[in-house]
């Protein structure tokens, strides 16, 4: 199949005919092609949606939010369809795609067709002054909006919904590894009504289309998930433009597990944190710390329970794990497993490629848990992005804060503890954008969402995104 560029609410080829392949994780065949747009796919984007900022940035709040929620409920009808199309894609289990990433795309697209129609600018009476300040909160024009391929509709729909909703039209380009979701949501805008150039979805690798956008000079903001080498390179290049700039990148982040918690409900959430959409979401509690008086009965519970995942072909309703996104991938978290070894890492289960029968070219891997001697090794150091996890035991609160912090990025945190003085305690001090106790990945999407550190820049979510995609303007009056 061709996937093709939607732009000016019309499916196109690239210009150059430059294609990509597209390969299926589950068996490792190309199952088609995409774009991989040029410079002129892109500046055609830009024109498609320069045209549409005037009438779109002045359709009515009520107006815009008929239309996403619309999106919204064409996601919801379509589901099965979407949850195929993303876990042939991904490689991820169908089932997943079904409960999670395709639902939340729809609740992305209704939550902020909602938000819209709550969302206030602050006015300042100037006393003594007989002045009213107020702030208007601009559209800024025409912004980019650049996704990655692990939650791909989920973290696509999770940008583009909050941009047109604010009054900005967009040009975004999904991950060239799975863009067939993102083509898929084309046909439903211009279903649900969405206007001709509002929204133009540009296909094609970082270097060639993502370059494009982020150089383009009249892109006001760019609104990025992905690596941090990547964000970093898009800092450099925005800066001197003087682009707005949100990036939500890597993570490192650590589960702590205190001997007074909840075992039962923080053993299960742990098999979650660790190994969901095969352990590649930037939320994964990768480094796990247990206090040393339940240090061995976690080891040995948690490893038998690992060792019962089912790792198998995605479309299987009994698969818990699917195939990783890529063979570039699986390689690079395999050399992950291999670095650790070498560092003296032991491995309690998993470690090596799974070979699923009638998909043995497929990209399988076994979940995989190493127990580390130290918090400074490469492995507790880097982001994997794979479903591999690391534990190691401590004896006090200093040291596992100390552990936890000891990293290069700042995202997310786990603890487990019924003890509310050190909750508050760690809480205060631990350093990450989110700080989650006695659950994991509970998401609730009017919270602040983003990471300190090398894990980010601003924040997704709620108030603060919509603030994100406007530009304050402050009028003061005297009267
Ligand atoms: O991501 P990239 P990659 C981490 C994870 C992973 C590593 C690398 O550790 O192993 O990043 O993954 C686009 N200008 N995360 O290389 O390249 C690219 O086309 C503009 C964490 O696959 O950052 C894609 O659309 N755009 C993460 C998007 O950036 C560019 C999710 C992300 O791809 C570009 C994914 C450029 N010069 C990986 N170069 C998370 N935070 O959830 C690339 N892109």
């Amino acid at each position: 199949m061709k996937i093709q560029n939607f732009i000016n609410g019309q499916f196109h080829d690239p210009i150059l005919n430059n294609w990509l392949d597209n390969y299926c994780p589950a068996n490792g065949e190309v199952y088609g092609q995409t774009p991989n747009s040029s410079r002129i796919d892109v500046e055609n984007a830009y024109i498609a949606a320069q045209s549409a900022f005037p009438s779109w940035s002045q359709t009515s709040f009520e107006e815009r939010s008929k239309i996403l929620i619309k999106i919204s409920e064409l996601l919801e009808t379509n589901l099965q369809r979407f949850a195929e199309a993303e876990s042939k894609d991904n490689g991820k289990p169908v089932n997943l795609a079904k409960t999670i990433d395709i639902p939340r795309a729809a609740s992305n697209f209704s939550f902020f067709g909602n938000a819209i129609t709550q969302f206030a600018s602050e006015s300042h009476e100037s006393v003594g002054h007989q002045a009213i300040n107020y702030t208007l909160r601009q559209p800024l024009g025409v912004v980019g909006c650049i996704s990655p391929w692990n939650l791909p509709l989920y973290l696509f729909t999770w940008k583009i919904a909050p941009a047109l909703a604010t009054g900005n039209c967009v040009i975004a380009k999904p991950s060239e590894i799975t863009p067939l979701t993102a083509y898929l949501l084309g046909e439903l805008c211009n279903v649900a009504g969405l206007p001709s150039g509002v929204l133009n979805i540009v296909h094609g690798s970082g270097a060639t289309t993502g370059q494009a956008i982020i150089e383009h000079p009249n892109i006001k903001a760019i609104s990025f998930t992905g690596g941090t080498k990547t964000g970093a390179h898009i800092a450099k290049i925005a800066a001197p433009m003087f682009k707005k700039l949100s990036l939500e990148l890597g993570g490192k982040n650590p589960n702590i597990i205190f001997a007074d918690c909840d075992y039962h409900d923080m053993l299960d959430t742990t098999i979650q944190s660790s190994f969901n959409n095969q352990g590649q979401i930037c939320l994964c509690g990768s480094r796990i710390f247990v206090q040393s008086s339940i240090y061995y009965k976690f080891k040995n519970d948690f490893v038998h329970r690992v060792k019962q995942l089912r790792v198998g072909h995605p479309s299987k309703k009994d698969s818990q794990i699917g195939a990783l996104v890529s063979k570039s991938h699986l390689e690079k978290v395999l050399q992950y497993i291999k670095i650790s070894q070498q560092e003296g890492g032991n491995i309690l289960c998993g470690g090596s490629k799974v070979a699923v029968k009638g998909f043995e070219n497929g990209y399988y891997l076994e979940p995989t848990v190493i127990e580390v001697a130290t918090n400074a090794c490469t492995i507790n150091q880097e982001e994997v992005f794979g479903p591999v996890v690391t534990m190691m035991p401590f004896n006090s609160e200093d040291e596992v804060l100390r552990m936890a912090n000891n990293v290069k990025y700042g995202l997310s945190a786990t603890i487990w503890t019924n003890d509310l003085k050190r909750t508050m305690r760690l809480s205060d001090q631990i350093q990450a954008g989110i700080v989650w106790v006695n659950t994991w990945m509970m998401r609730d999407l009017r919270t602040p969402f983003g990471g300190s550190k090398a894990s980010g820049l601003g924040r997704e979510g709620g108030f603060e995104v919509l603030r994100f995609f406007t530009e304050p303007k402050n009028v003061c009056i005297k009267y």
